[in-house]
């Protein structure tokens, strides 16, 4: 294969709403650009992206899958990311990777709630937009509409080049506002005939030529006082303010396909050649951790990326690699930036799903992969030795919305399962997995329920072990509302050596910025940053030697103990002070011992008698819904004790603001799928901890007691 320098490179990623037809778009690029002979299909199960067997299985994609095109002379690598939601991780993924998200969207159903979670990490990642309006020769397709919607959702940045002239079932053909030529397509797709465009349409394209003429002057003074001037723009001068509008962000260009039928496609890819920026066009660009933003200079000392890893099968380990600066070349020594170890380039592949092809090298900007590397995760960052300090700064995963225990059916599998998830959620980063210590749990924490059930796919046939989904428990926590005091003696003089420990306590719920209390004097602090979130204040206020200061650490122990596993209901207690104000000792029978036990019974009496509370952890929600079902998703929010803080409205969508107790919100993103026939989406937040209700208090003090007596 032919090495492309910078300047020919453009990277981007298919993403949008769910069976949009991202893959089949894919499929025909690949198509086009004679990478296949002939159309594979999602429902065959033949396509270059969908080529794992859950994919298979399912028709539909489940990972990001990398491919290029060349084609006018360029290098267009291709990241075909799925749809559902679930998988949003993979949009990050692909966005970490490249200059432009082409966002696909089904003109039978408009905007999807697909399309706005492209659009959202686009805008949170700075990443430059395309919309491709696909489908166009279906039934019940309508283009006027999903333009509207997409002009409602996302503004006039959205701007017209091509509309069709026949959409809905017959398409073939659509006029481009940028060439102002009319492009037919054969039977079957590919290559368009080209032609004037006909008197019958010309009035119509002219009128929308006004808007694409007046949005791509917009980025450019020049040019828009060009504009201004002689009311017209040359195409030169049109790309020049379109190819600035689109890396800058103020142009959202509009394109026409009908992927399954090769129609638009080969136009789509000339559009992206000519117009979206080669990665050193573009205006936004991955950052170094040392700050500065990545140069992709063909000339500079080698530093590339890991955007992705994979365990693919037949092969093991593949590490997809993002070149930032310099040249990645066969045979090459690299540092891993994150460990400092070495590693060598034995092979470096070009992508085409999972066909790869071996280069010698590859230039700043290029996507490639390579194998067989000892201990690279994604993340990382692979430089040559002059640049073993430099590492990308990481990109930032949504928050998991969605958590559930696990654990293997036999417990002989323990081993295997922790293995096995540890292996998966190292090439998923929107999964984590994690112990829950208090809980002793593992914990699974997903973007949804069918994140998970791809997991449990991947465990039944992949890693082969059975495991069990199971409610994870809610970290409550403990604390007090007023302040109390209390004292207990521990005495033991039954036979040999006795124990003698008095302690007194005064405690007080602890608040930040709080004054010192006044009623005993301090004559030592220890703040304890409890591991669980929250403090313990501990003073010293013993005076006149009542108890003797070495014995000081055991009465905190013994305080401690009892904060790890609360009066109430055996959770973490947090956000006490303590203050040890008197006591007693034996001459000959106190001991540490004595005074640990003695200092863990007086903290559990004043605890119960300082207006104890169960404390719950709260989430702060973001949950946006179609404007028309917002009653059932706000009934639906109360039921789960959620307060609003606020409403927005954003195209024809509510954006609601709430906080909820994390208690409530199990299987939430199931419910409000069902709520919203899956327009509906949501991210949560860990906020704070608050006192649960009394009702609530009530029954979780009732199900402890209950729980305590069987272990008895
Ligand atoms: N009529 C018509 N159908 C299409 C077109 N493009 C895709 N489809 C069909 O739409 C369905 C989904 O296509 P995919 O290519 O799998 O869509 P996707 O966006 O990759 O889906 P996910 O990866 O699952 O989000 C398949 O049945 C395709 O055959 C098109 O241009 N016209
Ligand atoms: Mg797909």
């Amino acid at each position: 294969m032919k090495i492309y320098n910078t300047s020919q490179i453009r990277n981007i990623a298919l993403v949008g709403g769910n069976k949009s037809g991202k893959t089949t778009l894919a499929e025909a690029i690949a198509l086009n650009a004679g990478l296949i002979s002939r159309l594979g299909t999602v429902e065959a199960g033949n396509t270059l992206s969908d080529y794992r067997d859950i994919e298979i299985e399912r028709k539909s994609s489940v990972v990001s899958t990398v491919l290029y095109a060349e084609a006018n002379d360029k290098k267009v690598n291709i990241i075909d990311v799925p749809g559902f939601t679930d998988f949003q991780g993979e949009v990050v993924t692909a966005y970490s990777a490249v200059e432009t998200a082409v966002v696909v969207v089904n003109a039978q159903s408009g905007v999807e709630v697909g399309t706005e979670i492209a659009m959202m990490h686009a805008d949170k990642m700075n990443t430059p937009v395309m919309f491709a309006i696909n489908q166009l020769d279906a039934e019940k397709t309508d283009f006027n509409q999903t333009l509207a919607q997409l002009k409602e959702n996302f503004g006039e940045k959205v701007t017209l080049i091509q509309y069709p002239v026949n959409a809905g079932l017959g398409f073939d053909c659509f006029i481009d506002l940028l060439t102002q030529k009319m492009y037919k397509y054969p039977k079957g797709g590919g290559k368009a005939q080209i032609s004037d465009i006909p008197a019958e349409e010309k009035d119509h394209a002219e009128e929308l030529r006004a808007a694409l003429v007046e949005n791509a002057a917009t980025g450019d003074d020049a040019l828009m006082e060009k504009y201004f001037e002689e009311g017209d723009l040359s195409i030169e001068d049109m790309r020049k303010g379109l190819k600035e509008g689109i890396a800058s962000r103020s142009v959202y260009p509009v394109v026409c396909v009908a992927a399954k039928e090769n129609m638009g496609v080969d136009r789509m890819i000339e559009f992206i050649c000519n117009n979206v920026p080669a990665p050193n066009e573009a205006t936004h660009k991955l950052e170094y951790k040392e700050g500065g933003a990545v140069k992709y200079d063909e000339k500079g000392d080698l530093v590339a990326y890991v955007f992705k890893a994979a365990n693919e099968q037949h092969v093991g380990e593949v590490t997809y690699l993002k070149v930032l600066e310099g040249e990645l070349t066969t045979g090459a020594d690299v540092i891993n930036t994150v460990n400092s170890s070495k590693e060598r380039i034995s092979q470096i592949n070009v992508n085409a799903g999972k066909t790869r092809t071996t280069v010698d090298k590859a230039v700043a900007g290029d996507i490639v992969s390579t194998i067989k590397l000892k201990d690279v995760k994604l993340g990382a960052t692979l430089t040559s030795a002059k640049n073993a300090g430099v590492a990308v700064k990481t990109v930032e995963f949504p928050e998991p919305i969605y958590t559930t225990a696990i654990r293997a059916v036999e417990s002989t599998e323990d081993e295997k399962l922790g293995a096995a998830l540890n292996d998966y959620t190292a090439h998923d980063p929107a999964m984590q997995n994690y112990i829950a210590r208090e809980a002793k749990q593992t914990i699974v924490a997903a973007m949804g329920e069918f994140h998970v059930n791809t997991l449990k796919w991947y465990l039944d046939n992949v890693y082969k072990v059975k495991a069990e989904f199971y409610s994870p428990k809610i970290p409550y926590r403990e604390t007090i509302t007023k302040e109390a005091e209390a004292m207990y003696r521990h005495k033991k003089q039954s036979g040999g050596a006795g124990q003698f420990g008095e302690v007194h306590l005064y405690i007080q719920p602890y608040y930040e910025g709080m004054p010192n209390q006044t009623k005993y004097p301090i004559r030592g602090t220890e703040t304890i940053e409890l591991q669980w979130g929250g403090k313990l204040i501990f003073n010293n206020c013993i005076v006149g030697g009542a108890i003797d200061a070495r014995f000081m650490p055991a009465i905190l122990k013994g305080i401690m103990e009892k904060m790890e596993e609360g009066p109430l209901t055996g959770s973490y207690a947090r956000d006490i002070v303590v203050n040890v104000f008197d006591g007693k000792m034996h001459p000959v029978d106190s001991n540490e011992m004595a005074f640990k036990l003695a200092g863990r019974n007086a903290f559990k009496e004043a605890f119960k008698n300082a207006g104890p509370k169960i404390l719950e952890p709260v989430y702060d929600l973001e949950v946006n819904v179609p404007a028309d079902m917002m009653g059932g998703v706000m009934t639906d929010l109360q039921g789960r004790r959620a307060i609003v803080m606020g409403m927005d409205s954003k195209g024809n969508h509510q954006v609601i603001k709430a906080k909820a107790p994390l208690a409530e919100m199990n299987r939430y993103s199931t419910s409000l799928s069902s709520l919203t026939s899956g327009r509906g989406m949501f991210s949560m937040k860990y906020s704070e901890y608050q006192a649960v209700p009394t009702d609530v208090q009530n029954n979780l003090l009732k199900a402890y007691e209950e729980a305590s007596k069987d272990e008895e």
